[in-house]
């Protein structure tokens, strides 16, 4: 019965350790100026940091919009955009510097960004490239001209501020969501309960021998 129990014990301290090492994907803040008008208006408008939401080019700072809301455009710029005046997207006319900051820090392997393309239509197009903690990713322009996804693979970040600067391929980029892989750095406390886990384990093992 008693190993039964270690044997439980162990698991269940096993099991809380490893699944404490993933989470968090999701930036506690970005950093950007804010997007600008033409014929609706491009901002990052539910932003909740400091900086004008309704301002072109504004220093956005502290906050999160659009970007991380979970949101992620369907149709075109001129689709979506038009009912409200004010969409799911953010859309520059410059090339946009963005810093994603999370409060502990993170190990990131990949960012998956959702762009338009409308082939030009209105000056908008998919992206030239992507930089992102200083590794440039070329970006292809997709057959056809409905929103997609790039993803940047291979990266080794680790830290708590992750640059990335998007490069026009046209008058216009347009963004509405950004996700990254990521996996806070293990705490000592992480270590010490695997340690724990794989002690019993072991305790478990020599009495099982003991008991044969
Ligand atoms: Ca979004
Ligand atoms: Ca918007
Ligand atoms: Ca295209």
């Amino acid at each position: 019965m008693k190993t039964k129990l270690f044997a439980k014990i162990s698991v269940l301290a096993f099991l809380s350790a490893a699944g404490s090492a993933y989470a968090g994907l999701t930036p506690d803040s970005y950093n950007m100026l804010n997007g600008n008008t033409g014929s609706y208006n491009y901002w990052d408008e539910i932003y909740s940091g400091a900086g004008c939401v309704t301002c072109d080019n504004a220093a956005l700072t502290g906050g999160r919009g659009d970007l991380t809301d979970g949101i992620i455009a369907t149709d075109n710029w001129n689709i979506t955009e038009a009912p409200s005046g004010n969409g799911p997207y953010v859309g520059w006319t410059l090339d946009p510097t963005i810093t994603f900051h999370w409060n502990s820090p993170v190990n990131i392997s990949s960012a998956t960004f959702y762009f338009d393309d409308a082939d030009g239509y209105g000056g908008v197009s998919a992206p030239a490239s992507v930089t992102v903690d200083g590794i440039n990713f070329p970006i292809a322009d997709p057959i056809g001209s409905s929103p997609f996804s790039f993803v940047a693979n291979g990266l080794s970040f680790t830290g708590n501020d992750l640059v990335v600067t998007i490069q026009r391929n046209n008058s216009w980029v347009f963004l509405s969501e950004v996700e990254f892989n990521a996996a806070p750095i293990p705490e000592p406390e992480t270590y010490a309960m695997l340690l724990a886990g794989l002690g019993l384990l072991g305790f478990v093992a020599r009495r099982r021998q003991q008991n044969v």
